[in-house]
């Protein structure tokens, strides 16, 4: 099936700059036709104490992904969105949700994405797509479609290794999955991916992925606006992306997101990241 590119060029969901650019950088060496979605022209907000930082312009955002996202899904074809940061996929998630009807999701990534604005301490939205989709309080960031989430039974997080101690609670109170790094140590990457698909497309008619730079070790790509130490390592984020595309007939949509080409070393991430994308588009 013909894949279809969305540029998602922000950085609002976070208090580090840089990730609005990191899609551009991106296909700048691809040179695919893509559709172009660029954040609000307004200041965006820093501030330590703002708990709801840049919400509006997020929601403005997220309102035109979904409408991008569900265009592309019914000429019947793949949605890729390439980030930005985490935030920018609450709209293509939702999208493919409301076009596919009921889908699971697969969350690669060393943080969680589950507070909520009660349980945030840093205001930056991109701590709480998951939430959000998956219909975990959060409503104001999805209030453009009601009774529309993805079921958190049939969400996995995979690669986890920095979650809040408020992030936990609201993570087992939604009965999400959770595998972590060190799992993937121990069993091997290929089988967790495995177990995550089987729970994700469990009584659903698809998956959405989406995958976070940040769940690689930043030793090896440090380009990522919030890095965690000890992440897996590159063959590892390689054999997730060939157990996706293992499964190509049942996912349904797809986002690589949090490059960061401000923050990246001698080219690191972005090579890496670009590796995984054509290992998707092949
Ligand atoms: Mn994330």
């Amino acid at each position: 099936m013909k894949i279809n590119i969305i540029e998602a060029r922000s950085d609002l969901g976070v208090h580090v700059d840089g990730s609005n650019l990191g899609a551009q950088e991106l296909n700048k060496e691809l040179n695919l036709n893509s559709f172009i979605i660029n954040k609000d022209n307004i200041e965006k907000s820093k501030s330590h104490t703002d708990l709801r930082k840049n919400e509006e312009s997020i929601n403005h955002f997220t309102k035109k992904v979904f409408d991008t996202t569900l265009s592309i899904l019914e000429k019947n074809e793949i949605p890729l969105l390439i980030g930005g940061d985490h935030s920018c996929v609450i709209g293509s998630a939702l999208a493919s949700q409301k076009y596919n009807k009921n889908i699971g999701i697969i969350w690669i990534d060393a943080h969680g994405d589950y507070n909520t604005f009660e349980t945030t301490k840093s205001g930056n939205i991109h701590g709480l797509p998951l939430a959000a989709i998956t219909g975990y309080k959060c409503e104001e960031l999805t209030n453009f479609i009601t009774d529309n989430h993805i079921n958190p039974k049939n969400c996995v997080v995979v690669g986890a290794r920095s979650i809040d101690p408020w992030e936990i609670g609201n993570m087992i109170d939604a009965e999400v999955t959770i595998f972590t790094t060190e799992d993937i140590k121990n069993e091997g990457a290929s089988n967790i991916m495995k177990k995550a698909i089987s729970i994700a497309s469990n009584n659903t008619n698809g998956i959405h992925i989406s995958y976070d730079l940040d769940v690689i070790d930043p030793n090896i790509a440090p380009g990522v606006s919030v890095p965690e130490e000890n992440g897996i390592n590159e063959k590892e984020a390689y054999e997730i992306m060939n157990e996706i595309i293992n499964n190509k007939n049942i996912i349904k949509s797809m986002d690589l997101v949090e490059f960061n080409p401000t923050l990246d070393i001698d080219d690191k991430t972005k090579k890496i990241a670009l590796n995984l994308l054509k290992q998707f588009m092949e």
